[in-house]
């Protein structure tokens, strides 16, 4: 009698602990990260939730072998008065990715957005010398440990023309070749990325993309990579995307998924998720089948830290684990898709 009190106490105990850590303690199925052999398994990091929730990096840790900043690599976020950077939070993600065995997507240099307002107001020369000096301080200070940087940011309008942009207006068309140059010079070692939204099936944007890239590697500028960010929702990978990378790739260039979600309408039924599944699938057997597809990130994994419901009210439940990190139709077919068998 005495053993079982003891035993049930002791099992009751156990339980409480289970709860206690409630539904941050999450058993996941399995390991993205494991399930992908040779590319890696991103997400963006949203800093607020690195520092304050263990669920967060619990999952974080595990499940991925790679993460990129959402925000606090940003010029904004690094040098928000002029000569005055602040590294914390950048260093902090860079530190956990260095604890954890994991890469670092560097992201991003030169953006037409979150720059510090003292930016947009440079003109000419002086621009030019300020985007260069910021491209060298920050990838010079993580080299060795980012490896890979998103260099050029969205630099195409969906009619595949220059974005406005203070850099376009200031440079002109060059400031993509001068930022590459740059890079490569602060960094020989770092893959230097050209990152695009909107691309991911061939036509005005894509084709203008992929005239620029080719346009740019005849002249030796060094771009190793293009990112295709696959910002989707319910209607699917676009038609031609696999095509698209495979394009891409055979000018001699890396291809990437650098910020995959699929947005939905809320709430999400159930029929929602399972179509949202198939989408995240599709997706992922794209960027496996093409050998030069080195990685896979998502814009975030928990549908708590997600930009969609704060830019587009009414949509969300975005990314692979629910508000309370469990796994959802997206998380199980990933994962199936990773291991080769979805
Ligand atoms: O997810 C990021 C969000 O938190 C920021 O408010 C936003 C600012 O524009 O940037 C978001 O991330 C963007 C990424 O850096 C570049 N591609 C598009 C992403 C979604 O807007």
């Amino acid at each position: 009698m005495a053993v079982l009190v003891a035993v049930l106490v002791a099992a009751g105990a156990v339980l409480r602990v289970l709860q206690a850590r409630g539904p941050e303690a999450v058993a996941l199925p399995g390991q993205l990260q494991k399930a992908a052999e040779k590319r890696l398994v991103g997400t963006a990091v949203d800093d607020t939730a690195l520092r304050n929730e263990p669920g967060y990096r619990r999952n974080l840790a595990e499940q991925f072998s790679s993460v990129t900043p959402e925000n606090v690599m940003k010029w904004a976020v690094l040098e928000p008065v002029r000569g005055k950077r602040d590294w914390a939070a950048a260093d902090r993600l860079v530190d956990f990715a260095a604890e954890h065995d994991q890469a670092v997507r560097g992201h991003t240099l030169v953006w037409f957005s979150q720059n510090p307002p003292w930016v947009e107001a440079l003109e000419g020369d002086e621009l030019l010398q300020v985007v260069r000096e910021h491209i060298r301080t920050t990838m010079e200070r993580y080299a060795g440990r980012i490896r890979t940087w998103d260099v050029v940011n969205e630099p195409l309008e969906d009619d595949g023309t220059r974005r406005p942009s203070v850099f376009q207006r200031e440079l002109g068309d060059g400031w993509v070749e001068d930022a590459f140059r740059t890079a490569r010079v602060a960094d020989g070692e770092a893959k230097l990325y050209l990152n695009e939204i909107g691309a991911e099936a061939p036509g005005p944007k894509s084709d203008a993309l992929y005239a620029l890239v080719r346009e740019l590697l005849g002249r030796g500028v060094p771009i190793d990579g293009v990112g295709f960010q696959a910002h989707l929702n319910r209607r699917g990978v676009p038609d031609g995307f696999r095509a698209n990378l495979e394009r891409f790739a055979a000018l001699g260039v890396d291809v990437a998924i650098t910020e995959a979600d699929v947005a939905l309408k809320l709430p999400a039924d159930a029929a929602a998720l399972r179509v949202q599944a198939r989408v995240y699938r599709g997706a992922v057997k794209d960027c496996l089948a093409i050998p030069r597809c080195r990685s896979i990130t998502f814009w975030g994994f928990t549908d708590r830290h997600s930009w969609i419901p704060a830019t587009q009210p009414g949509r969300g439940a975005a990314t692979l684990l629910d508000a309370e990190l469990r796994p959802k139709p997206a998380y199980r077919a990933v994962l199936k898709a990773l291991r080769g068998r979805g």
